[in-house]
Parts: structure tokens; sequence; C-alpha cells
């Protein structure tokens, strides 16, 4: 008997794949409104010193689909797993990878971000996306929401938080500063229900749990350039608070938000952070990213399988 084939759609943030698609790219994350002359030079200048030969987010995207595959197929061989990709603001999008399954002939498929957390404005609107063409296109489609508190995800970080503790030579583990930080959104979704900012604070209190650190807090990072106030305190304002207010120089971010490498950690983190960092005199370090971590695609593979006889 033939196995029963499901389809995996594993959405992702999407970027550009070379430097001449930053224009159209940045104006699909603006919805349709290209980006000023001035707004553009800004990001091309951010990807041009974090791009070397590839953008990384592609890479790390491609390589998290084909090993979740593989997982998928290991975990439950009385399955056939086939994974597909849904990009948000990059080809393939969400729509194409929908498509793609129905040409294939997938009759049952489950959905699933990469990224932890859910926000009506992140994952929800990768859903809305996804449901819609699946229900024009009659494909049944079961999605995972959120998985940040699974055990996996959080021995993931814990070991990272862990590792990244030990290159602060001969400094106590109190006196650093653990901040764990997460995509910001405008500030409108609070009051509305919306989970994000709980589940966040879940998973760094989870993580601070297992690690045995008490010196943490939560911090935003990579707020929009829009006119609308976005969810503070940015990272870049907390080194600058706890050196001034807390004689805290030794800091290790978690971006918890965030699963692979790319721009908002490799820029946004590494050298914008930096920076700030060394005009204060300060020791900051960042955590591993998850991107292909077995533990991680533990993670993504059991919030999968758990859908399937949904
Ligand atoms: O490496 C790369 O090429 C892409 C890195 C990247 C990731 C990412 C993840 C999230 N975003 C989220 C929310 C918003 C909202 C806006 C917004 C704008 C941008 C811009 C770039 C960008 N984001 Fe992003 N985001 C990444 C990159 N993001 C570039 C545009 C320029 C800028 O502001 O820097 C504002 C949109 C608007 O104008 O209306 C809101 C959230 C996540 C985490 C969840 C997820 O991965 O989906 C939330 C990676």
């Amino acid at each position: 008997m033939s196995k029963q084939r499901i389809g995996v759609l594993v959405m992702s943030y999407g970027t550009p794949e070379s430097l001449d698609q930053v224009e159209a790219y940045y104006t699909h994350i603006r919805r349709g409104r290209p980006p000023t002359a001035e707004q553009l030079k800004d990001l091309t200048d951010r990807y041009e010193a974090i791009v070397g030969g590839f953008f990384p987010l592609r890479e790390n995207t491609n390589k998290q689909v084909e090993s979740l595959e593989e997982r998928l197929n290991a975990d439950h061989p009385d399955y056939s797993f086939v994974c597909y990709q849904g990009l948000k603001h990059a080809e393939p999008y969400v729509e194409d990878g929908v498509e793609q399954m129905v040409k294939d002939g997938i009759q049952q498929a489950v959905g699933i971000v990469l990224a932890p957390h859910y926000s009506h404005m992140s994952v929800g609107s990768y859903i809305k996306r996804a449901r819609d063409k699946a229900d024009e296109l009659g494909l049944s489609i079961q999605f995972v929401d959120s998985y940040h508190l699974h055990p996996q995800l959080i021995h993931a970080l814990s070991v990272r938080v862990h590792d990244a503790l030990q290159r602060f030579d001969g400094i106590d583990k109190s006196d650093i500063r653990v901040v764990f930080t997460a995509h910001s959104l405008p500030e409108s979704i609070l009051g509305t229900g919306d989970p994000y900012t709980e589940q966040l604070l879940e998973t760094a209190r989870a993580v601070a749990a297992q690690t045995g650190i008490t010196n943490w807090q939560f911090g935003w990072q990579s707020a929009g350039r829009t006119g609308v106030p976005w969810l503070g305190p940015d990272i870049l304002d907390i080194l600058r608070t706890v050196v001034k207010e807390e004689q805290i120089r030794n800091v290790l971010v978690c971006p918890v938000g965030f699963v692979s490498d790319h721009l908002e950690v490799l820029y946004d983190l590494d050298i914008e952070a930096q920076q700030v960092a060394q005009e204060l005199e300060m020791h900051v370090e960042r955590t591993a990213s998850l991107n292909t971590d077995p533990l991680y695609m533990e993670t993504l593979s059991d919030a999968v399988y758990s859908k399937v006889n949904g």
C-alpha cells in the first residue's frame, strides 16, 4: 500500500535573491508603495553589509525546509511528507506554495511558519493568505499557530544562552544582563488580545528558568521606520540605559523571536548594536541562531505532526 502523502507549507519571511531585487522586495513589504530613494539606499546599504554573494535568509530557509522534510520522514515513516516553501515577501510566495501542492496532487496539508510566536500581524497574516488560496483551490489544510513553549525549542535556546555566557571571560553570570529580543510591532497590537507579547515573555521566562538566570529583561528590535509608535524599549536604548543607570557593561542578547541568521540579526544586532556597544565601551554578545539545529527541527516536526491527525 502506498504511503499517505502530506504536503507541508513551510512559510518564511523571504528575502531578495540579488541586490537589484531589493526595490521590488521593499515595495512588497510596503504593500505596493515604492520606497523613496533614501529609504532604498538605506536598505540596500544594510544588505551590502551582510551579503557575501548570497542572501543569508534565502540559504537558511532552503536548508531549514530540506532538513524539516528529512526529519518528518525519519520521525514518521508511515507517511510521505513533502515540504513546499511559501514566502511572505518574495518568490515563491505563500500562494505559489499552495498552488504547487495542488498541482502535485496533494490532498492533505499542514502549514507552519518559521517564527515561533503568534501575532495576527505576523504569523496570522501568513496563515490568512495560505488559507484564502487553499479555500480557492479546494485544498484541505491545517495550521500550526505557535510553538513558543515546545520543550525542544526551550532546550535549544537554553543551550545557546549557556554557551554564550561562557564568552564573558571571568565575569560572574549574575553580573551579565541577558536581553531577550524579538521584532517590534506597532503598539496598536496592545489591548487587542493579540498573544505576541505574552508568548514572547513566556519563552523568555522558560529559557531563564532552564538556564538559572535571574538577571534578564525583554527588549524589542528592528522597529519599522514608519510614523506610528512601535513596541519598546528598543535594544539600542536598553544598552544606553543599563550602562548609564545600572552600570551594567556586560550584555548577552538572545533574539528569541527569530530562528535564523538574516538582516535583523546580522545587521541590527551584529553591526548596529555592536557599534553602540563600542561607543559605550560595553561587552555585548549574541546567542547563535537556531538555523537547522536538530532540536529546532524536532520542534517543527512535532508541531506539524500534531496537526496531521488533528
Ligand atoms: O534577511 C532578510 O532579508 C529579511 C529579514 C527580515 C525578517 C523580518 C521579520 C519580521 N518582520 C516583522 C514585521 C515587520 C513590519 C514591518 C517590517 C518591515 C521590514 C523591512 C525589512 C524587514 N522587515 Fe520585517 N523582517 C525582515 C526585514 N517588518 C527589510 C522594511 C524596512 C525596515 O523597516 O527595515 C513594517 C512594514 C510596513 O512598512 O508596514 C510590521 C515581524 C517579523 C518576525 C516574524 C516573521 O519572520 O514573519 C513580526 C526575518
